[in-house]
């Protein structure tokens, strides 16, 4: 008989899951800890946020996953186009997109086409773990680690990996960080059935995306499923606790549009981006009457997080690398440390026992660390100086210095088509 480690993930978003995936396609079994319940169908038919997955990453996790086909099949449809507007609602800049497509998949798809690709219950749902714990084994020379459960008791693991997000309790185990507040808040609102009940709004938007940016404030808008536009809002301040400071804590979304709207937010911005958020604010809550206003503080690790390599413990996606959702690189890189710990743990050779296992594993794992933490450090960096820059004065004008520098050069014959 081959030893067989026992693996923990903690933590089923799409980090989590996308593991325990690709290590069951190994024959390598694994326990995923979600804290959260099974999602209802009718939670995964909310309209959820589109994620554009990368070739080198996201995609590549998903060819690995063999779920291109499932991946084709919910594949949306917001193109390329970008517009670029200053707040007065005068149009800056418009383009047809990158020479590289980036096709992008709803949230919730990807969420249900991992689960139901899952072996049979392998998720634990409604299991929270509250603390990590490691203990050496004296009899075995190997290390132990403990998950809490609460009410479920505790349970022992050979090696724990923490996919369990921007608090990660496994993380406990590695680095003292903790996430820092970025200085802006992120709102996001959802107009379904544009096409049919709102089309003046597409003459804005059109079939890609806008960025409507200034004076420290962006509108940022993306095509979904459901014939929906999403709006992000994001709004600086260095206020972490701003919702419940200005009273917008709890109160729904039409609810909040008052004071969103007010002349030290969008107020001041041009009539037409007004009615965008107005409108979206509005049917957000129409559709979902109950529902808190989506608010979030905007939180990230410093640049250049890194811990040293333990036995026993690993992260991948936010546990290790938080960033702000100013560059889309979130779930790109959740997936590719994914398929990097994949690689590392399959080639491990087989052992007599815990001890050797985890002796040959944690030379795997310090590389896949050390390559996770460098290229996560890029991106962060990236992503700090697009949300400085998309949250800047002339956020705007900024934006388009930007692309053109990366060869998207604003295409002026639009712009004057348009009449802008
Ligand atoms: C508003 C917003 C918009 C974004 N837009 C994009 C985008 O367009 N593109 C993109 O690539 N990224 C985007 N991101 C970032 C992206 O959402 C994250 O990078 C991604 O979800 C990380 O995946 P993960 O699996 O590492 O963590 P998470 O998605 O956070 O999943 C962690 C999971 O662990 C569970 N969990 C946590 N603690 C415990 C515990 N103690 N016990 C058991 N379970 C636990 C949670 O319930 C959750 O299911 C956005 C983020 C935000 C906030
Ligand atoms: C996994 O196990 C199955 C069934 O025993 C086997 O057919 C398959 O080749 C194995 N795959 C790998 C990657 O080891
Ligand atoms: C040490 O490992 C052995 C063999 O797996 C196990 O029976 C024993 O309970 C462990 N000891 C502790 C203190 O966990
Ligand atoms: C959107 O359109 C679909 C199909 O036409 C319809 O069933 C649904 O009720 C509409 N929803 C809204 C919010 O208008
Ligand atoms: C750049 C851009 O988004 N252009 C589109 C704006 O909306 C109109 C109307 O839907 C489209 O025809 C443009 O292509």
């Amino acid at each position: 008989m081959t030893f067989k480690p026992r693996i923990a993930v903690i933590g089923g978003g799409p980090a989590g899951l996308a593991l325990g995936l690709l290590l069951s396609r190994h024959n390598i079994s694994t326990t995923i800890y979600e804290r959260r319940s099974r999602p209802s169908n009718q939670e995964l038919a909310q309209c959820s946020g589109m994620l554009d997955l990368h070739e080198e990453s996201g995609l590549k996790a998903i060819r690995e996953c063999n779920l291109w086909d499932n991946f084709e099949a919910a594949k949306g449809d917001c193109s390329e186009e970008a517009k670029v507007f200053q707040p007065d609602g005068k149009v800056i800049h418009t383009d047809q997109g990158g020479p590289e497509a980036r096709p992008e998949i709803p949230r919730n798809s990807l969420t249900e086409m991992f689960t139901e690709n899952l072996p049979e219950g392998i998720i634990k749902y409604n299991h929270k773990v509250n603390s990590v714990r490691k203990e050496s084994n004296v009899t075995t020379g190997a290390t132990e680690i403990h998950l809490d459960l609460g009410e479920d008791g505790t349970a022992t693991y050979d090696l724990v990996i923490g996919a369990d997000g921007a608090w990660s309790r496994v993380r406990n185990l590695l680095s003292d960080v903790k996430p820092h507040y970025g200085g802006a808040q992120f709102i996001t609102v959802t107009v379904r059935n544009v096409s049919k009940n709102y089309p003046h709004l597409l003459e804005l938007n059109g079939s890609g995306s806008i960025y409507a940016l200034g004076g420290g404030n962006a509108l940022l808008t993306h095509r979904g499923p459901q014939d929906s536009i999403r709006i992000y809002a994001a709004v600086s301040t260095p206020n972490e606790n701003w919702a419940e400071t200005v009273g917008v804590k709890g109160k729904t979304a039409a609810e909040a549009k008052e004071l969103l709207l007010g002349d030290d937010m969008f107020g001041t911005w041009a009539p037409e981006l007004q009615d965008l958020l107005s409108t979206a604010c509005e049917e957000d809550t129409k559709d979902n009457p109950e529902k808190e206003a989506d608010i979030l503080p905007v939180y990230m690790f410093p640049v250049d997080h890194r811990w040293k390599h333990q036995t026993g413990a690993t992260l991948v996606g936010d546990a290790a690398h938080l960033m702000s959702p100013f560059a889309g690189e979130g779930v790109n890189l959740a997936l590719w440390d994914t398929l990097d710990l994949t690689r590392a743990i399959t080639e491990v050779p087989q052992c007599a026992d815990a001890a050797s296992w985890q002796k040959a594993t944690d030379e795997a794992l310090r590389q896949f660390e050390e390559i996770m933490m460098t290229r996560a450090q890029e991106k962060a960096e990236e992503t700090l100086r697009n949300m400085q820059m998309m949250l800047s004065e002339n956020g705007a004008q900024a934006l388009v210095e930007v692309f053109s520098m990366y060869g998207l050069e604003t295409n002026m014959v639009d712009v004057v088509q348009q009449g802008q």
